[in-house]
């Protein structure tokens, strides 16, 4: 069992440009276990809570005192440990912490830590990263959300909702939804263009074009979907994340928070929101809505799961932060029926596994995602594998950063052959 020899952080830039925590693992064997951490923009209040300097410098976006404490705090009390102790190295990142949300090391430190360490572990190995995770029954290749429209927090497009996606439905391998859905984003990339729309893309590598409302997004995708000759709902589908947590206000839902150039006053009720999200389902493919309500909204997101829960998935995203406290009262009170997995808005493995089994228990979907600010580091697409995961959300079909998980998840199931299991589309 090679022990941790040496632990390095230091600061890098994310896809945004923004300084994020690089932490590197060395063994005794000099094996290397490096991972870098994403960050999110649409951040959910009760996250882990992810150190930044403030001052000057980086706009106060630095994350040294978050390289400091992997550095100075968390490193000498883990060299000297067995890289394989994920159990224990984590929990000693959380006795070090000692706060109920990262706030003294900050979540960018511990999953820094953390993930190289796993990654660490694998390679001393020598096996697969998902297989020393998940163990010899990892085989199974999730059904990517893919990105295509960037709206709210992650573009200039004045659209209140963030995320439009496809959903290869009919797809028999992960090879051939990527195939699906690439027809779909290059012909939505066609008709945008032939529309003089730009076809420039936003912060996840969906097209950030000058959209007059949602609808239009959709009757464009609803068209690139028929023209690349698929049946909508049938072959491919449409998620959503709303992020509605951006655009809630004193009990309301305020659109117009980012659709200002509709110049009209678009705020919503609660239950007219609903009935807004309900008519859409009608109206268009949407297989699945993330974040349909605020944050801390349980009384809105009572009235979503009522009406809609049977047959759309309906994901908690800022409502869960992926914390098994705030999954188990969503369980409780029969709110949403999937969660939305990000490994630092828990900040450790150990934790966001934990979340993973409670999700699994009660019949939640889990998805595993990206941040919008995001790096080359493939470690989801790993981590979706090693838990047999049912779908990923991963961004678009461009952008280095999202097309590395992709990538990797193209190469697991190349390399698995035969005892690749690509279970597709699945509503439970
Ligand atoms: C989301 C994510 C990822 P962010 O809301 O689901 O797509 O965005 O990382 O900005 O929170
Ligand atoms: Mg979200």
């Amino acid at each position: 069992m090679s022990k941790i020899k040496n632990i390095q952080a230091r600061q890098i830039l994310d896809s945004r440009g923004n300084p994020t925590v690089e932490v590197d693992v060395i063994t005794e064997n000099n094996i290397l276990g490096r991972f870098s951490v994403p960050s999110g923009a649409s951040k959910g209040k009760n996250e882990a809570i992810e150190l930044r300097d403030g001052g000057k410098e980086f706009l106060g976006n630095g994350v040294l005192k978050a390289v400091q404490n992997v550095n100075n705090i968390i490193a000498p009390e883990l060299i000297g440990k067995s890289v394989m102790d994920q159990l224990l190295i984590d929990q000693l990142i959380l006795d070090l912490d000692g706060t109920k949300n990262k706030r003294r090391l900050g979540s960018n430190a511990t999953l820094g830590i953390s993930l190289a360490t796993t990654k660490a572990a694998a390679k001393e190995l020598n096996i697969p990263l998902y297989k020393y995770i998940g163990g010899i029954y990892a085989h199974w290749l999730p059904v990517p959300l893919i990105n295509i429209v960037n709206g709210g927090r992650h573009s200039d497009t004045s659209i209140a909702f963030q995320e439009f996606m496809i959903v290869p439905i009919t797809a028999n391998t992960f090879f051939e939804s990527i195939q699906m859905g690439y027809k779909v984003f290059y012909q939505l990339k066609k008709i945008l263009s032939e529309k003089g729309l730009s076809t420039n893309v936003g912060d996840e590598g969906g097209f950030s074009s000058n959209f007059k409302n949602i609808e239009v997004v959709l009757d464009n995708i609803l068209e690139a979907i028929h023209i690349a000759n698929y049946e909508p709902y049938d072959e491919i589908g449409i998620a959503l994340d709303c992020a509605a947590s951006e655009f809630y206000q004193n009990d309301k839902y305020n659109y117009s928070f980012f659709e200002k150039k509709s110049k009209q006053e678009n705020i919503k009720s609660k239950e007219e929101h609903v009935n807004y999200l309900s008519y859409l389902t009608k109206r268009y493919p949407i297989v699945s809505i993330e974040d349909g309500m605020d944050q801390n909204d349980w009384e809105g997101w009572k009235l979503l799961t009522n009406e809609l829960g049977k047959e759309v998935q309906l994901v908690g995203d800022d409502l869960f932060v992926t914390q098994v406290n705030r999954l188990n009262k969503g369980i409780k009170e029969g709110i949403a029926n999937s969660i939305l997995i990000k490994l630092n808005q828990v900040g450790t493995l150990t934790e966001t596994i934990e979340t993973i089994y409670l999700a699994k228990k009660n019949g939640y979907n889990n998805i595993i995602s990206h941040r919008s600010g995001d790096t080359e580091d493939s470690f989801i697409a790993d981590f979706s594998v090693a838990f047999n995961i049912e779908q990923i959300k991963t961004g678009s079909l461009c952008r280095s950063e999202r097309t590395s998980k992709y990538n990797q998840l193209l190469r697991i199931e190349d390399i698995l052959g035969n005892n690749s299991y690509y279970p597709g589309w699945v509503i439970k």
